[in-house]
């Protein structure tokens, strides 16, 4: 026996019997219902941050706990191993771009190791590995056979650091790099696209079979998807055989139009310009190529348009509009044009007043002028006016009634449009996964035979800085003889996203070591959808809208029958850490240089602002995983995390609160070397005092099952944890049967939280096998039950009722259960109580005066 609670030893101990035995292994048998427990894989930096550890170990209480309540558990991990960061290590340091991901690999793998999660790694992916990539390219294939991946010319976001291309969701809000933090460029270049767009609809609709998502992840989806109904009405262009097509949410105000506006990358800009304003139209489109998507869009900033000089026809009046160009018309959204009505658009507005053209109401509240002069557009629903013969339709029906008349004239037909656009792949990076195309000048674009793949990214690379892929660089790699003709051609260069390796790990796993297939669909089948998801809230709308869309298209291509991928989804809130910031310099101070009572900036002696934020190197804020776990333990770290908020809160690390769950292991560490040889008497009858014990005991359980079920709210379960602690170290019924009962309940329901400490104490108990093996478990209900006894109520010595009250009642609650017996009501009518004596397991008397 330890005279300390000493977690290092046990830990390391315990870890090494669980792998031993294989208890982590994924549960084959069938008889038991299935249960797929997965946390968002992490990127292979090199070390575990806390935002990590809260994730994997919310939902390694879950596949515990799952476990124990007779589920075969599938509960993976791996590795988002492509991506940027290693190839600029690579540029940088000179390490091989694989050889820096496997050796973070290898690290982070030993510090997951270390919180004692219960994973299969035996299923481990690794998505830079040939073995995994081979699979990725095979489904890309897919993608393209299946018509869903194409290339084309497209503007796309530049950076001119990185020299690559972006993602839009790879540009902050401030139309920068989210990685080199340059200012993003647009640029035309041949690109290869997987068409989302054509599961926009499903995507959108699917939603509502989400029962178990958080509503505002599904609401972000939603507007990423940004369905609008509308119009697509067509202009004719004065002098050209050309016509100008639109794309309007209000179709209703189609005879107020009083200019159209191209985006400048409209091909038909060249074409209507006048010869005389092609030197300002031609500079203008040159600045606005220099401006994110972004800054164009901005509401707050000014829009900016040049007239093109020339014109076009609004079909419906047959009145000539001027034609502008403008940076807030986006090329890459609808047709690329709109009809400006500034009387009904509040962005038109205030470019129609900036460039004074005409402001033409169409619309009017019901009670309205139609010659009013505007102050600002009107953008309500109303009454059409000076809409030739639909004057006086309201403007909701007038939107079906134009459709129908262009539909009718031929000017053009209803439209749905959505906000979200096909899904840009291809990246001019080394690191990530070779597209398995091969472009030969007779065939066109040959896929890669299944038998050729994986396409492998050579090893002998040479980086020679920031810039074009050196791929492309790498004539033996690049060039190869076309699998159809035989002829020279040459391999693609771009490589994917690293979206796409993600997109489909969670298929993966399900079988994860076939060579054969990508999975077989038994496999597929066996363990699918997800059961519950666990990750951050940033991935709310790319990777999770992605994975569904791949999920979607694989099914379509038979390969798996789900719907959807993840049943539930539980995005957890943030690590936080007090922060310390000079507010006069801007600079972030180290806490450990800081007196905590009276924060003082340690070189100018200014007073530091306190206050919390997500946990980041960059402000000096971050508690290493490795320092908690080696001062106290993985099992103290896991409670705490639990503890300190709900899972889907925001958390504020505190070491007092680590402290206070060190401090509450100790405890319970204690309870069971106290208990070391007590053998329990068998008793008969349970006592009073035996009876309430085990009250404490199935209570627990009850509470904590339900905290565990659904909500997943481990806060309050680790509360009910010390609350039974508490009761078994009040108790002085030691030797009681009743007592083992609780202390076995209290480290089996501690197992999935601190799980090595309840399988040491287990086995201290003399138990044999894993505690983790043990079933969770259930509340007896008769346990619960309190008892009752008699309670005499009297007014003024008099007994006027007898009532069942519980054994447990307070003082208080003896006085309510009294006042609330009716029949002592007509005595204390028009009587004022003066007294109420309490005596527990006997009566309550009230002492009452006459009065009003
Ligand atoms: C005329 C009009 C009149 C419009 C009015 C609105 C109000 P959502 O809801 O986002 O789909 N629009 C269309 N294509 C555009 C583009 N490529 N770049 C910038 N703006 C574009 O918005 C659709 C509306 O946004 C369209 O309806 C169009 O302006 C504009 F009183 O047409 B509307
Ligand atoms: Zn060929």
């Amino acid at each position: 026996m330890e005279s300390r609670y000493q977690a290092a030893a046990i830990e390391s101990k315990w870890q090494q019997f669980w792998a031993d035995q294989g208890l982590d292994r994924t549960g084959e048998d069938r008889q038991k219902p299935k249960f797929y427990a997965l946390s968002m894989f992490p990127y292979p930096s090199g070390s575990l941050h806390m935002g990590h550890v809260r994730n994997y170990v919310i939902t390694d209480v879950i596949a515990r706990q799952k476990r124990m309540q007779g589920y075969r558990v599938l509960h993976p991990m791996g590795w988002d191993a492509f991506g940027l960061p290693a190839e600029n290590a690579a540029i940088d340091r000179g390490i091989p771009p694989a050889t820096w991901t496997l050796q973070n690999i290898a690290q982070m793998r030993e510090q997951l190791k270390e919180l004692g999660l219960s994973i299969d790694w035996d299923r481990e992916v690794t998505t830079c590995a040939p073995d995994y990539y081979r699979w990725t390219q095979w489904l890309f294939l897919q993608f393209l056979d299946a018509g869903l991946a194409y290339q084309r010319e497209a503007a796309v976001n530049w950076d001119p650091i990185d020299q690559t291309v972006l993602a839009n969701e790879q540009v902050d809000s401030e139309g920068k790099s989210w990685r080199s933090g340059a200012k993003v460029e647009r640029k035309l270049l041949r690109q290869w696209f997987l068409k989302i767009t054509d599961y926009a609809e499903a995507l959108l609709q699917d939603l509502d079979q989400l029962t178990g998502w958080p509503e505002r992840v599904k609401l972000m989806q939603e507007n990423w998807i940004g369905k609008s109904v509308g119009a697509y009405l067509e202009f004719p262009v004065v002098g050209l055989d050309q016509k100008i097509a639109v794309f309007t949410t209000r179709p209703d105000t189609v005879y107020g139009v009083t200019y159209l506006v191209l985006a400048p990358e409209h091909p038909l800009t060249v074409e209507v310009t006048r010869g005389d304003r092609t030197p300002a139209v031609n500079q203008f489109v040159t600045e606005i190529a220099q401006t994110s998507e972004q800054d164009r869009t901005a509401e707050d900033k000014p829009k900016r348009g040049i007239p093109t000089g020339g014109m076009a026809i609004n079909p419906f009046t047959g009145e000539e509009v001027p034609i502008w160009i403008a940076d807030y018309v986006l090329y890459e959204y609808g047709t690329g044009a709109v009809m400006g009505v500034p009387a009904h658009d509040q962005r038109d507005f205030a470019f129609a007043t900036q460039n004074n053209l005409a402001i033409k109401t169409v619309i009017i509240p019901a009670d309205g002028d139609a010659a009013a002069v505007l102050e600002q557009a009107y953008t309500e629903p109303g009454l059409m006016v000076n809409s030739g013969s639909f004057d006086g339709t309201d403007s909701v029906t007038g939107k079906t009634k134009i459709i129908e008349y262009a539909e009718a004239q031929g000017y053009g037909k209803a439209r749905i449009q959505y906000r979200l656009r096909d899904w840009l792949i291809s990246r001019q990076r080394y690191w990530g996964c070779p597209i398995p195309v091969i472009h030969c000048p007779s065939c066109g674009t040959v896929p890669v035979p299944d038998a050729d793949l994986p396409v492998k990214l050579p090893e002998q690379v040479a980086f020679s800085g920031r810039g074009p892929s050196p791929l492309a660089k790498m004539a033996d790699w690049v060039n190869v003889p076309c699998p159809s003709c035989g002829e020279p051609a040459k391999r693609e260069t771009d490589t994917m996203d690293t979206f796409i390796d993600s997109s489909w790990y969670f298929l993966r796993y399900t079988d994860a070591l076939n060579d054969q297939a990508v999975f077989t669909p038994e496999a597929a089948q066996n363990w699918l959808a997800v059961d519950q998801y666990v990750g951050g809230i940033e991935h709310a709308i790319l990777h999770l809208l992605y994975s569904r869309f791949f999920t979607k298209v694989l099914r379509d291509r038979n390969l798996i029958t789900i719907n959807e991928p993840f049943q539930r989804l539980l995005t957890q809130g943030m690590v936080q850490a007090l922060t310390y910031k000079n507010p006069i310099t801007g600079k972030y101070i180290p806490a450990d240089q800081v007196d905590s009572n009276n924060p003082q900036d340690p070189e100018t002696g200014e007073p530091l602002e306190a206050f919390y934020e997500k946990m980041s190197k960059s402000k000096y804020n971050g508690v290493d995983p490795k320092a908690v776990l080696g001062k106290y333990g993985a099992d103290t770290a896991r409670m705490f995390i639990l503890f300190k908020a709900p899972p889907e809160k925001d958390l504020e690390w505190d070491d007092a609160d680590v402290e206070g769950q060190f401090r509450f292991l100790n405890r319970v560490w204690r309870l069971v070397q106290a208990y070391q040889g007590v053998t329990p008497s068998v008793v008969g009858e349970l006592s009073k005092g035996e009876k309430e014990l085990r009250r404490a005991i199935h209570g627990a359980i009850a509470a904590i099952s339900e905290d565990l079920a659904g909500d997943y709210q481990f806060n309050t379960a680790v509360s009910e944890l010390m609350k039974l602690s508490n009761a078994l170290s009040d108790t002085h019924h030691l030797t009681s049967s009743v007592y083992q009962e609780g202390i076995h309940t209290l480290l089996i329901l501690l197992a999935p939280f601190a799980p090595h400490l309840a399988e040491e104490l287990w086995h201290e108990l003399g138990q044999t096998g894993s505690i983790h093996q043990q079933p969770w478990p259930v509340a007896d209900p008769d346990a619960l039950m309190v008892d009752e006894i008699p309670l005499v109520v009297q007014v003024m010595g008099k007994k006027r009722d007898l009532i069942q009250v519980p054994t447990n009642a307070t003082k208080a609650e003896l006085e309510a259960y009294a006042r609330s017996s009716t029949k002592i009501q007509p005595y204390l009518e028009g009587q004022v109580v003066k007294k109420v004596i309490v005596v527990p397991g006997k009566l309550v008397n009230f002492v009452v005066a006459p009065g009003s």
